[in-house]
């Protein structure tokens, strides 16, 4: 078969510790990414088991009524902005370079400033801590109650900021890079699938996360320059705010899932041995999904009253409708395939399942009669961790397992991600199931204690048991990781035969990336090639 050959950059020679730190190769920040994004998970999850410590019994004074109000916003800042969000730049620098068969980012110094931005602004976030307490006003900062807050408070505002841009200038990076470097043959609807949902999340970054921007500038004014946006004991206007921060952070929750749903339909196909059902619909249904996310904010204002009722509700319900697509693109894709189920596609399934529950749950919340009975329950509490955990992590991981040959040369032993994926499997319907039954006998959120006769004991109990299981589930995983980095690199450069360009060069691959390119000409290049197939 015909090859394109690749002229090779020049390389620089320096000490490793140099070398990372000073590095603008996409791979090394991807990994950096990964590494960085992935220490914020286990911050979060310490601060959720203290959570979950607090909550198991009534009446529980394991903590105060302040510090748990930081503990539940940190939890949730530093798994949102810090972990989610952040690891799929990780994943998308590492990999839209190679799956389109580029020597690097188009901007790789712009892409280390990206990079560079995200551990201080963390550092920064947490920084509260030494200031008399940390931001303490929910992941929201819902003003005027964020109006009252500590100095921990005008931290974790600027920590936001510079995350805000650290996550807009990764995007214009990601799509010029995917509009003008693509691989001689890749037309735009030869991207593979995970590109496209990268592409998409850009779109919605460069789009929202200005606005959040703006709103928080507007905070930090009226709260440290005598403003009054959002205060109305000082003539401002409290819906204000949450219009302004939910109109970013309702994309937000896409930007939070849509590349965690470009993994799953990157490893479905492979495990199924199948295409991926219906590319174009699902490339259209992420589009739409983009779209519409910009025109559903409200469905997080329907209480106040301020906002128009039918109209945000019959939009979030439309929002289903691509989404409802891309599963049936999932069932269609491994329906009569030939399934095998390592880890990659355990947590894949596991993504289906869990994200299922988690978007019908949503379209529940969309119902304006039931919000009202919802709102600020913990129902909302089990909907955002079917849709967050049972999708987005459960795809982190799925990623990770199936990548991990590629980045790091070697593989994850298959037995301790079954043991991994089974023990979270149960860990997260433990600790997040019995929410949904809590929400609905009218538990609210965000409360350091309840009361013993209310009777939500038993529920709080099991889903503390839950937690700790997650917890648990990650030793198999740790140990799997080590292992792994024990080994010498042995990893052939295709180890699942896969569809998509980065698995066509060494794992690892050379700085340059490539040394030749196969011919693109349908979006699995590698099954093509496998199957002598160079032409249509
Ligand atoms: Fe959500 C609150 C509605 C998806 C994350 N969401 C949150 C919060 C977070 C979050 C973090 O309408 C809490 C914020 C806070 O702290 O206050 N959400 C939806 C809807 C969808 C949805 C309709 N959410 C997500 C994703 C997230 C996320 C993805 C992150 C990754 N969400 C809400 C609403 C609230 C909310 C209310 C506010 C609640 C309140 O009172 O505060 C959709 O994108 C889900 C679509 C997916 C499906 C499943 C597959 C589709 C199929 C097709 C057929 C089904 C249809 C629906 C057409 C629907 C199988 C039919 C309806 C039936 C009931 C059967
Ligand atoms: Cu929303």
């Amino acid at each position: 078969m015909t090859s394109i050959v690749i002229p090779r950059p020049k390389t620089y020679q320096r000490p490793a510790v140099l070398d990372w730190l000073m590095t603008v190769d996409h791979k090394k920040l991807g990994i950096l990414y990964l590494y960085t994004s992935i220490f914020f998970f286990g911050v979060g999850g310490v601060l959720a088991l203290l959570v979950r410590t607090q909550l198991a019994v009534a009446d529980n004074t394991f903590v105060n009524h302040d510090q748990y109000n930081q503990i539940f916003t940190m939890h949730a800042s530093a798994m949102l902005f810090l972990f989610i969000i952040p690891v799929w730049a990780g994943f998308g620098n590492y990999l839209v370079p190679l799956q389109i068969g580029a020597l690097d980012m188009a901007f790789p110094r712009i892409n280390a400033m990206s990079y560079w931005l995200f551990p201080p602004a963390g550092v920064l976030m947490f920084s509260g801590f030494l200031f008399g307490g940390s931001a303490d006003a929910g992941w929201t900062a819902y003003s005027p109650l964020a109006q009252n807050s500590g100095i921990g408070m005008d931290l974790w505002i600027v920590a936001v900021i510079l995350l805000g841009i650290s996550s807009t200038i990764g995007a214009a990076n990601f799509l010029v890079t995917m509009f003008r470097m693509r691989a001689p043959g890749m037309t735009m609807f030869r991207m593979p699938i995970f590109c496209w949902t990268v592409l998409v999340t850009a779109v919605l970054q460069l789009l929202a996360t200005p606005v959040l921007a703006s709103s928080l500038v507007m905070l930090f004014i009226d709260r440290n320059f005598g403003g009054a946006f959002f205060d109305p004991n000082r003539g401002g206007n409290a819906i204000l705010w949450q219009n302004i921060f939910w109109f970013y952070s309702h994309p937000a929750v896409y930007i939070m899932i849509l590349p965690g749903m470009g993994i799953v339909s990157e490893v479905l196909p492979v495990f199924s041995r199948k295409p991926l059902f219906g590319y174009k619909a699902f490339v259209f249904a992420t589009m739409g999904i983009g779209g519409l996310g910009f025109s559903v904010w409200a469905h997080h204002m329907f209480t106040t009253g301020a906002v128009l009722k039918p109209w945000f509700a019959l939009m979030t319900g439309m929002i289903g409708v691509p989404t409802g697509v891309k599963m049936f693109n999932w069932l269609g894709t491994i329906w009569r395939g030939q399934i095998t189920f390592e880890a990659p596609m355990l947590f894949s399934l596991g993504f289906l399942s869990m994200f299922l529950i988690g978007g019908i749950n949503g379209a529940y919340s969309a119902a304006v009669p039931v919000d009202f009975a919802l709102h600020d329950t913990y129902f909302v509490v089990a909907h955002i961790h079917y849709v967050l955990f049972g999708g987005s992590v459960f795809a982190v991981f799925s990623g990770l397992y199936f990548w991990f040959p590629k980045i790091w040369g070697r593989r994850l032993n298959e037995r301790l991600g079954q043991i991994h994926f089974t023990l979270m499997f149960i860990g997260f319907n433990l600790a997040f199931f019995p929410m949904h039954l809590l929400g609905l006998e009218g538990m609210p959120r965000r409360i350091a204690t309840y009361n013993n006769d209310l009777g939500w004991q038993t529920l709080n109990t099991i889903s503390t048991v839950g937690a700790f299981l997650i917890a648990v589930s990650m030793i198999p995983f740790i140990t799997a990781v080590v292992q792994a980095f024990m080994k010498p690199q042995d990893q052939p450069n295709d180890p699942w035969q896969a569809n998509t360009l980065e698995w066509w060069t060494s794992s690892p691959p050379p700085v340059h990336n490539f040394d030749d390119l196969p011919e693109v000409h349908s979006e699995r290049p590698l099954f093509d090639a496998r199957n002598g197939k160079t032409a249509h």
